[in-house]
């Protein structure tokens, strides 16, 4: 299996957890942001993740990937899911991406190690975004948007080991976006929030990315 990814990708780290999590050897290619060639000759269009099976099928889907590798020997993902993490989760991604999507970028990542990768990203994002300096600006206040959300998880969370006590689907859904706003700088996790986080990075074997 080879996963074609972006290192800064929570949907990819949906799948890395996920491998990590069965103990299965996922080999990794991490795509240059510009390097769209790659991923339409994969697949036909431009989206990460991909996963390449053994026999040579990729597949599009995160979730899809996640159920796959789970279903490889016996399935660990087995726990109950609640409708309240998932809305969690969707309703948190808008929320940290314009604090999230315009730090990567300045994290050294493997996806940005050409100065036509990284224009490459800026170029695509800003028009989604608008100007990154201005949005940075506006940090403090997104911080304060996301503190209530993070409150919340913190009441939902179960156990440190797994978002509803044993491990499930909303672990798959909850980390990768803690993993994503831990890049940001002063952002403070409530304390399961962040034992939660610490214990399930140490778990799986990942060392948070540097925050900034
Ligand atoms: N349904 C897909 C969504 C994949 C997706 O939205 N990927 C984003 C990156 S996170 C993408 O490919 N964006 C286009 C780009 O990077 O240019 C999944 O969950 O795997």
């Amino acid at each position: 299996m080879r996963l074609y990814m972006f290192e800064h990708c929570s949907l990819c780290f949906r799948v890395r957890m996920t491998a990590a999590i069965k103990r299965l050897h996922l080999q990794e290619t991490v795509v240059l942001d510009d390097d769209s060639d790659t991923m339409i000759r994969l697949v036909g269009k431009r989206v990460i993740p991909i996963l390449v099976k053994d026999d040579g099928e990729p597949m599009l889907e995160s979730m899809d990937m996640v159920a796959y590798i789970d279903g490889l020997g016996e399935p660990v993902l087995i726990g109950s899911q609640r409708p309240e993490i998932a809305a969690w989760a969707e309703k948190v991604v808008a929320k940290t991406a314009p604090l999230t999507m315009l730090r990567y970028p300045l994290l050294g990542l493997p996806e940005f190690g050409t100065v036509a990768a990284l224009d490459h990203y800026h170029v695509r994002k800003r028009k989604t975004f608008g100007d990154f300096v201005e949005l940075r600006a506006n940090t403090r206040l997104q911080m304060q948007a996301l503190t209530p959300d993070l409150e919340q998880l913190d009441g939902l969370i179960e156990s440190r080991s797994a978002v509803n006590g044993a491990l499930s689907l909303d672990d798959i859904r909850v980390l990768p976006l803690l993993r994503s706003a831990a890049v940001v700088k002063g952002l403070r996790f409530p304390p399961k929030v962040r034992d939660y986080f610490e214990m399930m990075m140490d778990r799986i074997g990942y060392a948070p990315l540097p925050a900034i």
